[in-house]
């Protein structure tokens, strides 16, 4: 009996159930290079390079390993574009008695190999993906009868399960979480540490070719090239933050510098979501710098949170709330995305220096994703599907299971609070607190209204006018609807006349 063995672009580990239920003597591996995953949505060069180079070098380990490897190159002769087309060929040329798969990390994905057993007349084995910390069935339990979907209880949960940072039964100093502390703004004067430059080898310089060639028009900058490829290097950079960042990621978790794309965040969602690395080890890793005394507790519980908690609770909503959750829009919300978010030419210092390093990178950290594009667009009524598309195509380590809760939910309440408990709606006084941009801005962050105006300002107390029937009743938003019920009508004129302006233009 000979098994199919297909291994997708983000399941980069031997550690893969499919892999590790099949057998290096009989099985064989396939992996395929597919135009329809560059294009479903337009990705951004330099994730395609990334991507397809890690494949190709992820079948060199596995070849070293000693399995059959089956790599169809994107510009293989015969190549059909899709999944589907190309594990049809090879079950008419291999004729294989099953496939074997670990479960896909998108819907969309899932779907096609729910077809295939009839589709090809072969049993087709799904195994779960054991990357993840919490089984979606545990999801499931969790969230069953609750009203409310809170990260916090999730979290606490995860803490539990792994024994992250815990003392028997209750967390390491005495509190589940140290977000509190973990709000400083940067100062332009801090040693910044860089993640690592992982020079492009052959693999790399062959696929930046092919990208250029066949991926011309999709947006991002393909060179520069930068990241890590095979999974010792991922490894290193995972290290060089662990001792060049770590320590002051709590601290300046929420900062935003002008020229500083990385800060201290550790740039690896990337390899994490693609199978590189590993997140209960990277976890791990940490908790034992904290145990060791070189990182502080808010570094240390901040970054495990994020890994532990928001990732595992994010891909336990989209499966929860697969399909439909990327069709949602609770503010009914339908302006069209603006074109700066592909240009960068805007005026706004902010928005255009997170669109600039998102080319550039393929990369922005999470503030400038929640509290500059995320906001913008809330504020300006953008439509939340074509924003999902836009963040699903530019970051390297967007994938639909991460990136649509996160957009759909967090960051555009499009779901109507299932996710977060308020919108992140905010006027230009955040940014101003958390960053440098608005010194250097054209536009003025004190003024509300007026052609001078930092535009998150009308556009703020725009949105709290336009959607009170629907926020008002929530106790977090209630405070700035009696706010704003208290100016003057005349300055109610001047916030819907400036407001209209700044829509206007857009
Ligand atoms: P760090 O800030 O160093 O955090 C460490 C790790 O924690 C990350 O690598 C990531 O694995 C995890 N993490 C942190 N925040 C989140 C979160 N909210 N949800 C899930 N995991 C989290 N993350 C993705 O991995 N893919 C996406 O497609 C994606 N899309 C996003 C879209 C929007 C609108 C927003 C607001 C956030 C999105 N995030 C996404 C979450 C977060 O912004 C990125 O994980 C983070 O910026 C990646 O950079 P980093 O590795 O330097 O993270
Ligand atoms: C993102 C991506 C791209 C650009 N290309 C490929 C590819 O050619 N082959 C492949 O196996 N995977 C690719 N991926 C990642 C897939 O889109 C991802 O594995 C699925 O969406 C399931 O999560
Ligand atoms: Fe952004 Fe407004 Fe500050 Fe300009 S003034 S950088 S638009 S927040």
């Amino acid at each position: 009996m000979s098994r199919l063995v297909l291994v997708l672009g983000d399941q980069l580990s031997p550690a893969m159930t499919s892999l590790q239920a099949a057998d290096k003597a009989r099985d064989r591996v396939l992996m395929v290079e597919v135009s329809e995953e560059a294009t479903y949505v337009r990705h951004h060069k330099k994730k395609i390079a990334f991507l397809l180079s890690a494949m190709r070098h992820f079948a060199e380990e596995l070849r070293g390993l000693g399995w059959t490897v089956d790599y169809v190159k994107l510009d293989d002769p015969g190549n059909t574009g899709s999944f589907t087309g190309e594990v049809a060929r090879a079950v008419a040329a291999q004729k294989p008695d099953s496939i074997l798969v670990t479960e896909a990390g998108e819907w969309r994905v899932a779907q096609m190999f729910a077809w295939w057993e009839a589709q090809f007349g072969l049993p087709v084995e799904i195994l779960p993906d054991t990357r993840f910390i919490c089984p979606l069935p545990v999801f499931r339990e969790w969230a069953e009868g609750r009203k409310a979907l809170r990260m916090e209880y999730f979290y606490r949960e995860m803490r539990r399960r792994t024994g992250l940072l815990m003392e028997g039964d209750k967390p390491a100093g005495g509190e589940w979480n140290y977000d509190a502390e973990n709000r400083k703004a940067a100062a332009p004067d801090l040693f910044m540490p860089s993640p690592p430059v992982f020079a492009p080898d052959a693999i790399t310089a062959e696929v930046m070719a092919l990208v250029a060639a066949r991926f011309d028009n999709h947006f991002g900058d393909l060179e520069p090239f930068q990241f890590a490829v095979i999974r010792p290097d991922a490894e290193a950079a995972f290290a060089a933050f662990v001792k060049r960042a770590l320590p002051r990621f709590g601290d300046y978790q929420d900062a935003m510098l002008e020229g500083e794309p990385f800060l201290y965040h550790a740039v690896i969602a990337q390899y994490l979501n693609c199978g590189l690395l590993d997140p209960l080890e990277v976890c791990r890793a940490v908790e034992a710098e904290w145990q060791a005394g070189r990182v502080p507790l808010n570094a240390a519980e901040g970054f495990i949170r994020q890994i532990i908690g928001w990732r595992e609770y994010v891909r336990g909503i989209y499966w929860l709330t697969a399909p439909g959750y990327e069709r949602r829009n609770f503010l009914e919300h339908t302006r069209p995305l603006p074109a700066f978010y592909w240009t960068a030419e805007t005026e706004m210092a902010c928005v255009r220096a997170a669109v600039t390093q998102t080319r550039q990178h393929a990369y922005a950290h999470h503030i400038q994703r929640l509290m500059v594009t995320g906001t913008f667009a809330l504020l300006a009524g953008i439509d939340p599907h074509e924003l999902h598309e836009w963040y699903l195509g530019v970051y390297a380590d967007a994938y639909e299971w991460v990136e649509l809760p996160n957009t759909v939910g967090m960051s555009q309440f499009a779901d109507g609070a299932l996710l977060a408990s308020k919108p992140y709606a905010a006027s230009g006084a955040y940014i101003n607190r958390m960053s440098n941009y608005c010194g250097t801005c054209r536009y003025d962050v004190k003024q509300r209204t007026g052609p001078d105006a930092c535009p998150f300002n009308p556009l703020y107390w725009d949105f709290i006018a336009r959607h009170r029937d629907k926020i008002g009743g929530n106790p977090r938003m209630a405070q700035m609807v009696r706010t704003y019920d208290k100016f003057a009508d005349a300055e109610k004129a001047r916030i819907a006349a400036s407001a209209a302006a700044v829509l206007a233009k857009l």
